[in-house]
């Protein structure tokens, strides 16, 4: 993504509104990219957004309460930005916030670091202070419809996974299918990404082996072929395209065969239904997913019955009753394991004034580009 392609023309408004908001310090500070409206960190530290206050707990051995103080700085020499810096016992806690201008609204980069200050390992704990009526998906944050906030990966956060489950930020949708004819009631229940986000299951096996994996599939929506194609994906077996519609027709429930390996070895097995390339609907879908031992195949009309589950070593009602996701979730929190002197930062994405927070699985925007974003259009603004 080019940064400059993204930037708005800057009305001249625009700098006697930054002088104004920035005279705000004593209340907190205010930061925005030009001709944008502002965000504020305000004096507790916290993020004040037009859909609420993001702000952070720390626990710990070893740390303490203190207020931080909050100051205007500059990064990288040109992206004005917000930072609290409080001293917290056995380590140092910053909070950075700078707007990216992403388009089409701009989007609030907010960066947690915390450093060990007393020269021994310590165990620390940051957890996220939400308002209320949020709910925290694998890497969002939403309040209603609206993406809010984006979050690190959960493999940052310590959190233990389950054996199996959904890493991605599609949505169930219970009874959406309309399977004709004898089947397992699997495929009514489907998970679909929305938004055009691929869905993405884990399974644990054991490292390097193999294993006959089915996905389940019945369009119930389209009626014509080339509308939503799919593309699948299973470790260790050739990727496989698929349009419902063409192969096996409306309400018609059908099923694909891979012979799947764990081929990096890390003992799990990753599987992803994406929209094909060609698609029209880009949003794709998943009904069931079975995982059979290694072996001669089974046989797909009986898998499709429902008469092969005992044989499964797993049978998935994907978007049902015996779904769900890899990580049980519930209270965000980040364990962050600090060698003596050392430091981690975990970086948040944060929508800002009539915005969304871009969604990982379909945004291509990372914190260093967001950061290159925001140094190139300040810097073009000091041409001016
Ligand atoms: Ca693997
Ligand atoms: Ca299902």
């Amino acid at each position: 993504m080019n940064a400059r392609q993204q930037t708005v023309a800057v009305p001249l408004t625009a700098l006697a509104l930054l002088h104004a908001t920035f005279a705000l310090a004593a209340d907190g500070v205010a930061f925005t990219s030009p001709g944008f409206p502002p965000s504020q960190m305000n004096a507790a530290g916290q993020l004040v957004e037009d859909w609420g206050a993001v702000g952070v707990k720390l626990g710990g051995e070893g740390v303490t309460d203190a207020a931080p103080a909050v100051a205007a700085v500059k990064l990288d020499g040109v992206i004005p930005a917000a930072q609290a810096v409080s001293q917290r016992g056995a380590v140092t806690l910053t909070l950075t916030a700078f707007r990216a201008p992403a388009h089409p609204s701009g989007v609030d980069v907010f960066a947690v670091r915390v450093d060990e200050k007393q020269g021994r390992a310590a165990n620390v704990t940051v957890a996220l202070d939400l308002p209320a009526g949020t709910q925290t998906g694998l890497r969002t944050v939403r309040l209603g419809g609206r993406v809010v906030l984006t979050l690190p990966s959960r493999e940052e956060s310590g959190e233990k996974a389950r054996e199996w489950g959904y890493c991605d930020e599609a949505a169930s949708l219970p009874g959406w299918a309309k399977p004709v004819g004898p089947c397992d009631p699997a495929f009514r229940n489907i998970r679909a990404g929305m938004g055009s986000v691929p869905i993405i299951y884990r399974f644990t096996i054991p490292p390097k082996s193999e294993a006959n994996v089915v996905l389940g599939f019945c369009e119930s929506h389209w009626a014509e072929t080339g509308q939503r194609r799919l593309l699948c994906k299973v470790e260790g077996a050739p990727p496989q395209e698929v349009d419902p519609i063409a192969k096996w027709g409306r309400h018609k429930p059908g099923a694909l065969l891979f012979k799947a390996r764990d081929e990096n070895g890390d003992g799990k097995l990753d599987m992803t239904v994406s929209a094909a390339r060609d698609a029209k609907d880009k949003n794709p879908i998943l009904n069931a997913i079975w995982v059979f031992p290694a072996g001669p195949p089974p046989n797909l009309e009986q898998v499709i019955a429902g008469k092969l589950n005992a044989a499964a070593t797993r049978r998935v009602d994907v978007g049902g009753g015996n779904d769900q996701p890899l990580y049980p979730g519930g209270k965000l929190e980040y364990r962050l394991s600090l060698p003596a002197h050392g430091s981690q930062e975990l970086t948040f994405f944060a929508a800002c004034h009539g915005g969304v927070a871009p969604i990982p699985d379909a945004s291509a925007w990372t914190a260093e580009t967001l950061r290159r974003a925001a140094r190139e259009v300040w810097r073009d603004w000091r041409e001016r």
